[in-house]
C-alpha cells in the first residue's frame, strides 16, 4: 500500500463512529502537554526535567517500566489545574478521531501538601468535562438532558462516563472511600468502578470487600485481570462476574474456559499488551481466538499518549494483523454498546448513531 492509499485507509477508521471502553486519564495525555507541563516544573525547580524528558519520550517499555513512569507522570499532572486541562484535552482527542462514547477511568488521588483529595480530584476532572463544550463539540457526561443533546445535529457530539480506579497498592479502607466517592458522584456522570495498578502488588482479598461493595450498591466493575500469570487471582476474578475484564493476556486453559463460560466481554488493548511484551506478538494475540469465537469483546486504547496509539489506529492495526475486513469491524464496533456500562437511553441512542452512520459508509 502507497502512502495514499495508506492515509485514506485511516481517514475511513478515524470516520466509523467509535467506543472506548478501557482509557486510563492519566495515560492518555498528550506527550506535548506532559512535555509542557514538565518543562515549567523544571524553570520552577520543582523537578529536574532533563531527568524526565528522556523517560517521557522513551517508547519501548516492559510493563514494570510503565509504572514507574505513571509515578513520574503523577508528580507532573497530580494538581487542580492540571487534572482539569487533561481532562479536557483527552476528551477532545478522542472526540476528535469520532470515539462518540468514552468510559474514562481515573484513580482519584490524595495530597494534602497542595490540598488535593480524592473528591477535590475528581471535581477538577469533572471540570475538565464541564470545559469541554465549545463551537463544534458537544459533551454529555451527567446523563441529564441526553434528549436535547440527541438532536444537536450541526456539533459533533460525545457521550462521556466515569469510572473510578482502585490502584492496588491501596488499602481496603482506602479502596471503600473510592467507591463511596463514586457513590456520591453518580449525578455526575460516575458509573463504575476499575481495579488497575502494577499487577505484581497487592493482593485480591483486600480489594474484594471495596468491590463487593461497590456491585452490591449498584456500580458496574470492572477489572484488569490477568496481565501476569496469577491463576488463583484470575479464577477469584472470574468468579466474581465482574460486569467487564481488561487485558486477560496470561490465562491458562481453565481461565479461558471459566470466561466463555461466564460470557464476560473482556476490553482488548492490542499496542500495549505488545509495548509492554505481556503478549509476544500480534499475531498470537487473543483477541484472534476470541473473535472467531464470537466472544464479547471490545477494542481499547488502554494509555494512548503512553504508547503512542489511539483507537482508529487498534482498529488498523487488527484489520491487517488478522485479515478482517472494515464492515466486519464496523459491526464489532457497533456491538461494543452493549457492553457499554451506562444504561437503557444511552445505548439506545448509540444504536442510533451506528444506524446513522451505516447508511452513509462507503
Ligand atoms: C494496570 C494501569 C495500566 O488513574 O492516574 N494503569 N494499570 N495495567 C495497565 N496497563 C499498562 N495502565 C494504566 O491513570 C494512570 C494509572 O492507571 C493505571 C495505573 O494505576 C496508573 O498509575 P490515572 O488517571
Amino acid at each position: 500500500m502507497n502512502t495514499e492509499d495508506e492515509l485514506k485507509e485511516m481517514e475511513w477508521w478515524v470516520s466509523i463512529p467509535k467506543v472506548e471502553l478501557h482509557a486510563h486519564l492519566n495515560g492518555s495525555i498528550r506527550n506535548s502537554t506532559l512535555l509542557e507541563i514538565a518543562r515549567e516544573l523544571g524553570e520552577k525547580g520543582t523537578i529536574v526535567f532533563s531527568d524526565i524528558e528522556h523517560v517521557i519520550r522513551k517508547n519501548d517499555r516492559k510493563l514494570h517500566e510503565v509504572f514507574k513512569l505513571f509515578d513520574l507522570i503523577h508528580v507532573v499532572t497530580t494538581d487542580h489545574k492540571t487534572i482539569t486541562r487533561i481532562t479536557k484535552e483527552v476528551v477532545e482527542d478522542f472526540a476528535a478521531e469520532n470515539v462518540v462514547y468514552l468510559e474514562l477511568r481515573t484513580t482519584p488521588k490524595r495530597n494534602d501538601a497542595i490540598g488535593l483529595s480524592k473528591r477535590s480530584y475528581m471535581e477538577a476532572v469533572v471540570d475538565g468535562l464541564r470545559s469541554v463544550s465549545s463551537n463544534n463539540l458537544e459533551i454529555n457526561f451527567s446523563g441529564a438532558d441526553l434528549e436535547t443533546f440527541s438532536k444537536s445535529q450541526t456539533k459533533m457530539r460525545i457521550i462521556v462516563r466515569l469510572l473510578l480506579s482502585i490502584d492496588r497498592r491501596e488499602s481496603t479502607a482506602s479502596a471503600m472511600e473510592t467507591v463511596n466517592l463514586a457513590l456520591e458522584m453518580k449525578d455526575m456522570g460516575v458509573i463504575g468502578i476499575d481495579l488497575s495498578g502494577n499487577p505484581t502488588v497487592g493482593d485480591w482479598k483486600n480489594f474484594f470487600p471495596a468491590l463487593k461493595f461497590a456491585k452490591d450498591q449498584g456500580l458496574s466493575v470492572t477489572l484488569h485481570c490477568g496481565e501476569v500469570p496469577n491463576s488463583v487471582e484470575v479464577q477469584a476474578m472470574l468468579d466474581f462476574l465482574p460486569g467487564r475484564i481488561g487485558h486477560a493476556c496470561c490465562f491458562q486453559d481453565e481461565d479461558w474456559n471459566k470466561l466463555k463460560s461466564y460470557k464476560i466481554p473482556v476490553e482488548i488493548c492490542l499496542t500495549s499488551n505488545i509495548r509492554t511484551e505481556t503478549i509476544s506478538s500480534v499475531d498470537v494475540h487473543h483477541f484472534g481466538n476470541l473473535y472467531k469465537e464470537n466472544h464479547p469483546i471490545v477494542l481499547c486504547t488502554d494509555d494512548s499518549g503512553v504508547f503512542s496509539t489511539n483507537l482508529s489506529t487498534e482498529y488498523a492495526l487488527v484489520s491487517s494483523a488478522f485479515g478482517i475486513g472494515k464492515m466486519e469491524l464496523f459491526q464489532l464496533a457497533r456491538k461494543a454498546v452493549d457492553f457499554i456500562f451506562a444504561g437503557n437511553e444511552v445505548k439506545m441512542e448509540l444504536k442510533k448513531v451506528y444506524d446513522a452512520a451505516a447508511r452513509t459508509l462507503k
